[in-house]
């Protein structure tokens, strides 16, 4: 063994030997990995702690196979608030970070690649809703199905990009890359629909780390990559430049209206959104506050997309963000 590793590994090492199970084992191995310092020195070392990853992963599966288990509990994480959204990208660019800078959420962050082995979620205020956002192992050769699945069942996806990498423009593609090899496309907030093979997601693509050395033209770099296919932002977990910018853009891709209601004679009060899919109609929202109300109504009057303010409009009338309405039965 070469002399030079740092004592956690030694630590760990040992840890990794008492362990009993293959999920133990893993998990230790995993945090083996990310403590052997990346130089030649190392390098037949990392390719065996490689190949033992590999092992105990068919084990993990032969074993789930033989049980006719499903994979960890996590394959899907319950939708909160008005949209879940999926914080992807390469190791160490800055996921659990910015989840911890918008939301309440704790996550484990370090300075050393593969520190989250577990989904994260946190939920962040936008105006007067909350997105959920799921905080997850990066992608990378030693991605877990289950990352993908639940990639695959979010609403969108927040592809981040480390403005402080020389190689921003490799790591996009290559996080791309992972994608498509695990079937997952991403297309922008406007594109249209697209089907299959695979899930196709609606993506913005975040620079992080705006405030390190070089970012403003690493950001320029990549928006010249990323072209019109999908909105961008550049956010600095340190100093908060751009969350607020970010924020609006997770909002957007998710393709949500927040229509606001109220009875006839009753005051403005400017609460409590129903959020529906952009597209919805006047029916659509009567059915999200009573099935009855939708078979019942006789038209609604609108303050806000109708061309004058509490305009009569009939049933297929298509709902704005920040609609108010009002229905008559
Ligand atoms: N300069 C700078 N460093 C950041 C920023 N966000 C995260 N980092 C650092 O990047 C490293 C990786 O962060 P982490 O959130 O654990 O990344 P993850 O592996 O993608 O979850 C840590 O050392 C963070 O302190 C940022 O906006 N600016
Ligand atoms: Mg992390």
């Amino acid at each position: 063994m070469p002399a030079n590793l740092p004592p956690e590994y030694i630590q760990a090492e040992l840890r990794f030997r008492a362990a009993k199970t293959p999920e133990e084992k893993l998990e230790i191995l995993k945090e083996l990995m990310s403590l052997v310092p990346k130089h030649k020195g190392t390098e037949k070392l990392r390719v065996e702690l490689k190949r033992k990853w590999s092992k105990l992963q068919e084990e993990i599966q032969q074993q789930q196979k033989k049980k006719g288990a499903r994979g960890p509990a996590y394959d899907h994480i319950e939708r909160e608030g008005a949209g879940q959204i999926a914080l992807v990208g390469l190791p160490n660019c800055g996921k659990s970070s910015l989840l911890a800078a918008v939301t309440h959420a704790k996550p484990e962050i370090a300075d050393y690649p593969f520190s989250t082995f577990r989904p994260t979620v946190g939920m962040m205020p936008f105006e007067d809703i909350q997105i959920q956002l799921i905080d997850l192992p990066p992608l990378s050769e030693y991605t877990e199905p289950w990352v993908y699945s639940l990639i695959r069942n979010s609403d969108a996806v927040a592809l981040l990009i480390d403005l402080s990498s020389e190689s921003v423009e490799d790591d996009y593609l290559t996080a791309l890359g992972w994608l498509e090899k695990a079937r997952i496309g991403l297309i922008g907030r406007d594109a249209p629909p697209r089907d299959g093979p695979g899930a196709v997601k609606r993506a913005v693509v975040v620079g992080i780390k705006r405030d390190a050395d070089g970012a403003e033209a690493r950001f320029s770099q990549l928006r010249a990559l990323v072209g019109d296919e999908f909105e961008t932002a550049a956010v600095s977990t340190i100093s908060g430049e751009g969350l607020n910018e970010m924020k609006k853009l997770f909002f957007r891709v998710l393709r949500i209206v927040r229509v606001y209601t109220k009875k006839p004679g009753q005051p403005f009060k400017k609460d409590q959104p129903y959020v529906l899919p952009v597209g919805s109609t006047v029916t659509d929202v009567a059915r999200a506050i009573h099935q009855e109300l939708a078979e019942r109504f006789k038209y609604a009057r609108v303050w806000g997309s109708a061309e004058f303010a509490g305009q009569r409009v009939e049933r297929h009338h298509v709902v704005q963000d920040g609609d108010l309405l009002e229905f008559h039965e």
